[in-house]
């Protein structure tokens, strides 16, 4: 039996390891440089208090004092680029400028982008708005005399979001086909992020599609991809030369094995959050490890350059991130409960719907039917015997049956080919259901799966063998005993 990483849970996750932050928005390397233009500016800015890496500079306006606001450095020369370029700016540092004054702030962002042309400025100014302000790709503004300590860190990460967006921007514009690849059998983080990326890239399904080596095949993923209205395109290796663009999300080369063709070891772009890997190259690479979902990367990015998220994409966003996390249980970083709320705020609550309840065969809620009719909770562990079904109703019957009173753990069994399949579900706060589940399955089958869901998978020669008979009462009564056994193991 040959199984995929995460062959067991029912919402597809993606299991990762939980790393330091490490990436544009977390891990700051450059410095900030602060522009005030006046003393009552800085003054201001003094209050909010600074930051590390924070380089405070104000120049005086005519005829103010020259009395230094605390922290602050007069910039030397006034609002020139030599005064500027003294302060050797580097491609890491950001760029703030503080004021309400027009022609000012215009002069402001002129002299910098001479100093360096693709600088980030983010503009702090409670009057003027976007028309006040020069055309320049990775320029923000934000009112700023309400904001805290807080709000002006968030506005320079959606400073570095939008540094990030435009470099992409930048590297795939001139490109005719733009290959957005997903793991094989792609989860709905991946699917999502994909499509965030295309709304992202303002392109179509014909010049941006999103392709993968394999289909979709959970029923809640294609469920997805369904209710959203996205196409995930299946393509050979070879059809990964169509595209003069191409760009991983959610994966990394390493995961299509060790013989890749050349294409997959030099891409222009990887957006994931999976440990990052070594034997490939990437023009641009945004590798967030803290992250719990790359749902949550392309939210930012969608944030930071204020890109309309309809009710259709954040729908999809919002699932990507809830089935990574397993409903921001696991791995959840606070950026993920930020997109998340964020999201939540335009998702469509029906579409979700449509999306997490797939649609059950009549077949499977009659085998449910007769199952219930047999069903009592013992010890604690609520057994439900579906019979041959549909293998998708197994898990969905699951968490149901966790419903149940007094029920701490819910298996579903079913027959599927020549398989007893089961999946498992528990409360919580008992022994994890993935160690559970290795131990019933021991020596008969295989098993695993996280603290709360598990599936295994027993032959149902292996079963006879064991137990004589395979009817319902028999798998009951094997299971029940089994289950008892597990739970109660001491030791490990
Ligand atoms: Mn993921």
């Amino acid at each position: 039996m040959t199984l995929r990483k995460d062959w067991w849970a029912y919402s597809s996750g993606c299991p990762h390891l939980f790393e330091a932050s490490k990436n544009a928005a977390g891990g700051r390397v450059g410095r900030r440089i602060i522009i005030c233009d006046g003393a009552e500016s800085a003054r201001l800015w003094s209050r909010i208090g600074t930051d590390e890496l924070e380089e405070l500079t104000w120049i005086p306006r005519e005829g103010e004092s020259r009395a230094r606001p605390s922290g602050f450095k007069i910039l030397q020369g006034g609002l020139d680029e030599d005064a500027l370029a003294k302060l050797e700016p580097n491609d890491d540092d950001e760029f703030a400028l503080v004021s309400d004054d027009g022609p000012w702030t215009r002069l402001a962002v002129r002299k910098i982008r001479k100093v360096d042309e693709d600088a980030s400025i983010l503009v702090l100014s409670d009057t003027l708005t976007e028309d006040d302000l020069p055309d320049h790709p990775s320029l923000r503004r934000t009112g700023w005399k309400t904001l805290i300590r807080d709000d002006i860190n968030e506005e320079f990460d959606h400073l570095a979001n939008l540094q990030r967006v435009v470099m992409i921007r930048e590297l795939l514009g001139p490109r005719e086909r733009i290959g957005i690849l997903v793991q094989p059998d792609p989860d709905p983080d991946g699917i999502a992020s994909a499509y965030a990326l295309r709304a992202l890239l303002g392109r179509k399904r014909t010049t941006a599609p999103l392709i993968s080596f394999g289909d979709v095949q959970r029923p809640e993923n294609q469920a997805l991809c369904d209710a959203i209205g996205i196409e995930v395109r299946v393509i050979t290796p070879e059809e990964i030369n169509e595209f003069d663009g191409l760009v991983l999300v959610d994966v990394q080369p390493n995961v299509f094995g060790d013989n890749l063709p050349d294409r997959l070891r030099n891409i222009d772009v990887v957006i994931d959050h999976h440990p990052e890997r070594a034997g490939y190259t990437a023009t641009i690479r945004d590798i967030r490890t803290s992250y719990g979902a790359t749902s949550t990367i392309f939210t930012e990015y969608l944030r930071a350059t204020n890109t309309e998220i309809n009710p259709r994409l954040a729908t999809a966003l919002l699932y990507g991130i809830k089935s990574d996390t397993q409903y921001l249980g696991r791995e959840t970083s606070e950026r993920d409960m930020l997109a998340f709320a964020h999201l939540h705020e335009t998702h469509s609550p029906a579409l979700l719907r449509r999306i997490e309840r797939p649609a059950l065969p009549i077949s499977g809620l009659h085998a449910l039917g007769r199952a219930l009719a047999k069903s009592d909770v013992r010890d604690g562990i609520h057994i439900l015997v579906l019979g041959r079904v549909r293998e998708d109703v197994i898990p969905q019957v699951a968490d149901m049956a966790l419903q149940a009173e007094g029920a701490e753990w819910a298996v579903a069994v079913g027959t599927v080919g020549r398989n007893l399949v089961f999946s498992v579900r528990n409360v919580g706060y008992v022994r994890a259901a993935g160690e559970v589940v290795k131990a019933v399955v021991e020596g008969l089958g295989v098993g695993g799966g996280h603290r709360s869901m598990a599936k295994g998978i027993i032959p149902l020669k292996a079963f006879r063998e064991v137990y004589g008979r395979a009817d319902r009462a028999q798998v009951r009564s094997a299971l029940y005993d089994a289950f008892i056994r597990a739970i109660h193991r001491s030791g490990d």
